[in-house]
């Protein structure tokens, strides 16, 4: 446990330590306040985020009007569960249905809970449309994924620390590299039980890995000639987040690949509460009737009035825009630094989805060591999987805040050599 010189900061940590589950190893800091790209800890030291809650606060910190929309909203209907109707869920799924064109939405609660909503609707497909068998549908992700934490979907991972020590693991699930389309048909090729794939078009817990430009293309053309689900889970790299309202969304915009299914998660709220929202067309959405599916607090009053202003910020302050343009000056910064600092091995990503890889073994606590020194500095990072550090300030940092952030990060990297 790293000692913080800081007594209140630690006083924290020991209660958590003490009363609370230890299923984290946090950065040791304690936030207490967030406004915009800052935070600050409960000394009121002043941090730049730049993980953004694993991309849930695109928005930026507390923006202003998802504080309102949630005051006002709190005072006066919170939750209805879905016995009833309420005011605001229609107007929620008409807003996604005209952002996004997709025939209907299914609001739940977090993002795997979006995810195993996507599972259920692909087996619902499988057999009510494709004609599988029963219970022979099969799912197909790719290796290196993260898609949550439940039973299932942990039962699709290959990451020894997700998995290990959960099973039995669920039975109608197989696994395809990442960024291979020759595989991929393969697999559709060698089982016509396949309902369904499901892909993150950037994968983020793996250390951003961005995918060959017509990876995604592929996918989607050799699902619709498999007559198989193309599922982009967007929960991470979706809303903005990639410099485009969804990672589908490729050429600059100008091709919409459309996936079969689509998962939002994270910044659907701005990072105010659990939103997430599974997007699809009558013939897939339709096949769960009614009480076959849902949640206590899906589709509550106030979820559904936080993510419309959530995704009118997006569109009003043009983030997705910001997301490419401030994405292009910080990669070019952080390339400029690797010249000059051979710690920096690659430098990848899209948007403000962005990661360095630290040229030592994943098993090194290099990495760990420089966020630590990050912090120090006034910048707040993790690394993911042993070397690589990602780098993700909310969407609506500036020029001026990306110089700033470049900085100290060169600043702190040049401690290490
Ligand atoms: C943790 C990782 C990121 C996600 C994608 C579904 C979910 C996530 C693409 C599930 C959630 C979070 C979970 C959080 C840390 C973070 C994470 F490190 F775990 F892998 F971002 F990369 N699909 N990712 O990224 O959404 O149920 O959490 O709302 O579990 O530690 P959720």
């Amino acid at each position: 446990m790293e000692v913080l010189e800081r007594s209140l900061s630690q006083k924290y940590i020991d209660i958590e330590d003490k009363y609370g589950a230890h299923n984290y190893h946090p950065l040791p800091v304690v936030l207490e306040r967030g406004e915009g790209v800052f935070v600050w800890d409960v000394d009121g030291k002043k941090y730049f985020d730049f993980l953004s809650s694993y991309s849930s606060v695109n928005q930026g910190h507390c923006h202003p009007r998802l504080v309102n929309i949630m005051k006002d909203q709190c005072a006066k209907l919170t939750l209805t569960s879905r016995a009833f109707y309420n005011n605001l869920l229609g107007d929620c799924e008409k807003y996604l249905h005209d952002l996004f064109g997709y025939d209907k939405a299914l609001l739940m609660n977090s993002g795997v809970e979006a995810v195993e909503t996507a599972m259920k609707l692909c087996r619902k497909w499988a057999y009510e449309v494709k004609g599988v068998e029963a219970h022979k549908a099969s799912i197909l992700f790719a290796k290196d994924n993260f898609h949550g934490r439940t039973l299932s979907v942990i039962s699709a991972s290959n990451d020894p620390i997700s998995r290990t020590g959960f099973g039995p693991y669920m039975s109608g699930i197989e696994m395809v590299p990442y960024n291979d389309a020759a595989a991929l048909e393969a697999a559709f090729e060698a089982n016509p039980n396949i309902a369904g794939f499901i892909v993150e078009p950037i994968q983020g817990e793996a250390g951003v890995v961005v995918p060959d430009n017509s990876y995604l293309s592929a996918v989607a053309e050799i699902c619709k000639k498999h007559s198989v689900l193309f599922i982009a889970d967007e929960i991470q790299s979706g809303l903005g987040r990639t410099g485009q309202l969804l990672a589908t969304y490729l050429d600059g915009g100008n091709t919409k690949l459309r996936p079969d299914i689509i998962i939002l998660g994270k910044a659907l709220s701005g990072g105010m509460m659990p939103v997430s929202a599974v997007l699809a067309d009558d013939q897939i959405m339709l096949t769960i009737k009614p009480g076959e599916h849902g949640s206590t607090y899906g589709g509550n009053p106030l979820a559904c009035a936080v993510a419309m202003e959530a995704l009118q910020v997006l569109i009003d302050e043009e983030l997705s825009q910001n997301a490419h343009d401030m994405g292009v000056k910080f990669r070019k910064g952080l390339v400029a630094i690797a010249k000059k600092n051979s710690l920096i091995k690659l430098v990848r990503g899209k948007g403000l989805l962005n990661a360095i890889v630290i040229d030592s073994s994943e098993d090194s606590t290099l990495a760990w060591d420089i966020c630590m020194k990050f912090r120090d500095n006034g910048l707040l990072a993790k690394p993911t999987h042993g070397n690589k550090i990602r780098l993700a300030p909310p969407l609506v940092i500036n020029g001026a805040q990306v110089e700033e952030s470049l900085a100290i990060i060169e600043k702190t990297l040049a401690e290490f050599v």
